[in-house]
């Protein structure tokens, strides 16, 4: 056996794997249960692999782990709108050309077609989400201009019954994916139990909670990943004794007729 290798000293360590896959309905990928990928165009970087196609999802979501020094080996550009936020560390981010250091709570959307790279410069390592979809483009609006900004500075609204800020403002519709942050006190829960087309990659922040999706209870808590299917039924409610909080992506302000 190798040096340092981990010993599975209790058998059941399938039970208490929390790790769930509800093809159709959900998935919950907590953190311990994620492996790592090698992605072309990238040195010094690990992704894991969120969402993607092979589930239904109509995106693709990443978590980037990137290690000093680490970051895009060439400018990337794709046909895809994009969207970035720093969970952990900073990036310093270059878009066509402009420079923006991005630390953590920092994100970036970007239009299709947009030439991107970026580095982690810090000493430690960096975490960052990563979405992408394609853009559906409506004739008489046009395509937004890209958006730098951290959390901090977007204000907090209250919905239902906790607090939303809008990190993509998909109020305009021009933009067709939804990024958002809820923010819940201990012990808040959903007034309705919801049940809509739109997909959702949940990335849990902080603090913890129960979700009920289409009829289990999930206990979910920092760093759990949630994918939602369309029309899954979903309720949260918010334990513990701290505030809890999710960054969340939802596809919106399109009528679903593309693919007809
Ligand atoms: O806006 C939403 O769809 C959001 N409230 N859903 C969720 O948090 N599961
Ligand atoms: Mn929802």
């Amino acid at each position: 056996m190798q040096k340092g290798m981990m010993v599975v000293s209790d058998a059941d360590i399938t039970s208490r794997c929390r790790s769930r896959n509800k093809p159709g309905e959900y998935m919950l990928l907590p953190r311990g249960n994620r492996v790592e990928h090698k992605l072309p165009h990238f040195q010094g970087v690990d992704a894991q692999v969120l969402t993607t196609p092979q589930i239904g999802a109509l995106f693709v979501e990443h978590e980037l782990l990137i290690q000093p020094n680490g970051g895009s080996a060439k400018p990337k550009s794709e046909d895809l709108e994009q969207f970035f936020f720093v969970l952990e560390g900073e990036i310093d981010f270059e878009l066509e050309g402009k420079k923006q250091k991005m630390v953590e709570g920092g994100f970036c959307w970007l239009p299709p077609k947009n030439t991107f790279q970026f580095i982690n410069k810090g000493d430690s390592l960096s975490r960052v989400v990563w979405v992408r979809r394609r853009y559906e483009e409506v004739e008489g609006i046009s395509i937004p201009d890209p958006i730098f900004a951290n959390e901090k500075d977007v204000p907090a609204k209250p919905v239902d019954t906790y607090m939303e800020q809008h990190l993509t403002p998909y109020e305009d519709l021009a933009f067709d994916l939804g990024i958002n942050l809820q923010v819940f006190d201990p012990g808040v829960y959903f007034s309705f139990v919801e049940s809509h087309v739109m997909e959702h990659g949940l990335y849990m922040l902080y603090g913890r909670g129960v979700y009920w999706l289409n009829g289990e209870y999930i206990e979910v808590q920092k760093d759990d990943y949630i994918y939602m299917a369309p029309w899954c039924p979903q309720f949260f409610y918010a334990t513990g004794w701290d505030k809890s909080a999710y960054l969340l992506y939802k596809d919106v302000n399109r009528d679903y007729t593309q693919s007809l």
